[in-house]
């Protein structure tokens, strides 16, 4: 996080990460588009409309003197473009990590899951905060939260909203909690100050 004092602009990175097709670029594009956005919006896909890379855009939000600006990311969940992840994680100061819901996934959610510990260790939830989006809850089967947080050995008090990414469920909810764990929990500690 970039906290510009003269200014009065704070720069957060947010990224978007999860297993192949689990939605994390529909769940930008519901976001971008319930803000009315949506043209800020740029993808880099394939042919066939996957994420070759990422899905980058900018929310700003004024308070006051002050401006927050929202560097929103995702990354490719396809493993044939898994070198492009680390690139696309550089900086960031929380994650949102798009799961999917079916039981078949598991190990998925899991391995992505792994993956994220690795490149972060221990910064990872003690420093750089994440919301978990337990995506595609319409279709049938899909996992209990109980399974899935066993699943991750994640802690009891992760933040996990069920969400249904095409229909736009709980998109701005995660963004404010995200932001929010963000400002109070981790990066105010040791902010990298501009302009003092
Ligand atoms: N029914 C349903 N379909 C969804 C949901 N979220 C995403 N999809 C669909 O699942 C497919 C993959 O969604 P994407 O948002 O492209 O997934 P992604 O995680 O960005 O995929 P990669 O970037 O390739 O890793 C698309 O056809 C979406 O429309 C959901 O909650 N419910
Ligand atoms: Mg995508």
């Amino acid at each position: 996080m970039l906290i510009d004092w003269s200014q009065r602009i704070i720069q957060t990175k947010i990224v978007y990460y999860g297993p192949a097709m689990s939605g994390k670029t529909e769940s930008i594009r519901a976001l971008f588009h319930h803000l009315n956005i949506l043209s800020r919006l740029e993808s880099i896909e394939t042919t066939s409309g996957r994420t070759l890379f990422f899905d980058y855009g900018p929310i700003e939000l004024k308070h006051g003197e002050w401006t927050l600006q929202i560097h929103i990311w995702s990354a490719t969940g396809q493993d044939y473009y898994a070198e492009t992840r680390s690139t696309v994680l550089a900086g960031t100061d929380g994650i949102v990590f798009v799961a999917d819901s079916s039981p078949n996934l598991l190990n998925e959610n899991l391995r992505c899951w792994e993956e994220l510990n690795g490149f972060f260790g221990t910064r990872l939830v003690n420093n750089i905060p994440v919301v978990f989006a337990l995506n595609k809850r319409d279709i049938w089967p899909t996992i209990s939260r109980f399974d899935f947080i066993n699943s991750l050995r994640l802690n009891g008090s992760s933040l996990i909203f069920e969400t249904v990414a095409t229909q736009g469920t709980f998109t701005v909810e995660i963004l404010q909690e995200i932001i929010r764990k963000i400002l109070l929990e981790s990066s105010l500690a040791q902010p990298k100050r501009i302009g003092t």
